[in-house]
């Protein structure tokens, strides 16, 4: 489905992340892949998960931090003559803002930091790339979650983030759909990553998930790679502006077994 694209991922970590589920699909689909890690404490791992899916370009890239974003194409301009997609599946907070009540443990510079790296690193990445997609229909696909609609425990201000990145997929849809690139998100339901290891009662969350979800069961990050895969092939061709549940169907009920209740 992907044959002869050339695609950037942001955001793998180690074989648990969901941006691993999407190499490794968008590998087997035949895609040229480029992948970056946030900082030298992940190169080696990346760098050898990477190579088993056949990657062989890996690139620094800080999303904090303009000069890296700008450094990341520039490495990849010399490698490649053009960019089919961008994956970025990144997100993060202060982790003292994901514990507790909202109102209590929000601060204007975890506020920032959320929204920054969680969402405006989209947008600064949609920005570094346009160059190279530049007459290519290319597409741009990020990872949101529930939480940017429905409350949660916990979640707190990654929700607002989350809300702001789904935002800029709508805005982004229009700018880029100018130059005939889409931009869609997926949401996904929770998966055991990196990102989730340390969330309190995250396990007793994916069973919640599982027991409510219609599919009665959790997500897998290959089940996420496979419709990832879809949305940046041109049988996707159609949609743009989109999120797209990966949750088993959670997000549709609003009620699990009433057998849960009391009477
Ligand atoms: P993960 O920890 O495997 O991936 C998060 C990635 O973000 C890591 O690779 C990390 O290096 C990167 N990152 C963080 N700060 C960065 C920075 N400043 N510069 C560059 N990279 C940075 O966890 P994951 O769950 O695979 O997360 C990927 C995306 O999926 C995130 O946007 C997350 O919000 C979203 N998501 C996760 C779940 C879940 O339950 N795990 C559910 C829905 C959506
Ligand atoms: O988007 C996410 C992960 C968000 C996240 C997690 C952490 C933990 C470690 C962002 N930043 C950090 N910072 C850290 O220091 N998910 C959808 C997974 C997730 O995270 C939660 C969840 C779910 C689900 C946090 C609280 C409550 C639920």
């Amino acid at each position: 489905m992907l044959k002869n694209k050339n695609i950037l991922i942001v955001g793998v970590a180690n074989k648990h992340s969901i941006a691993a589920g999407i190499a490794e699909s968008m590998s087997k689909n035949g895609a040229n892949i480029a992948l970056t890690y946030q900082n030298e404490r992940l190169q080696g791992n990346v760098e050898k998960l990477g190579s088993s899916w056949g990657v062989d370009t890996f690139i620094p890239c800080d999303v904090a931090e303009d000069c890296q974003i700008e450094n990341t194409f520039k490495e990849l301009s010399n490698k490649w003559d053009g960019l089919d997609a961008v994956i970025h599946a990144v997100g993060f907070a202060p982790r003292e803002e994901l514990d507790g009540d909202f109102l209590d443990v929000t601060s204007r510079e975890g506020f920032n930091i959320a929204h920054d790296i969680s969402s405006y690193s989209f947008i600064a990445l949609a920005k570094g790339a346009k160059e190279m997609m530049s007459g290519r229909n290319g597409s741009l696909l990020t990872l949101s979650y529930l939480g940017s609609k429905m409350t949660l425990p916990n979640y707190n201000v990654m929700g607002l983030a989350k809300a702001s990145l789904e935002a800029s997929v709508r805005y982004l849809a229009v700018s880029a759909g100018k130059d005939g690139h889409r931009v869609n998100a997926i949401s996904a339901g929770p998966v055991k990553t990196l990102a989730a290891s340390g969330v309190k009662n995250f396990r007793k969350m994916l069973s919640y998930n599982a027991s409510r979800a219609p599919l009665g069961r959790n997500i897998t990050t290959k089940e996420v790679g496979d419709a990832a895969t879809f949305l940046t092939s041109d049988m996707a061709s159609g949609i743009s502006g989109e999120i797209l549940y990966v949750d088993a169907g959670f997000n549709i009920t609003a009620m699990g077994s009433i057998e849960e209740a009391e009477s």
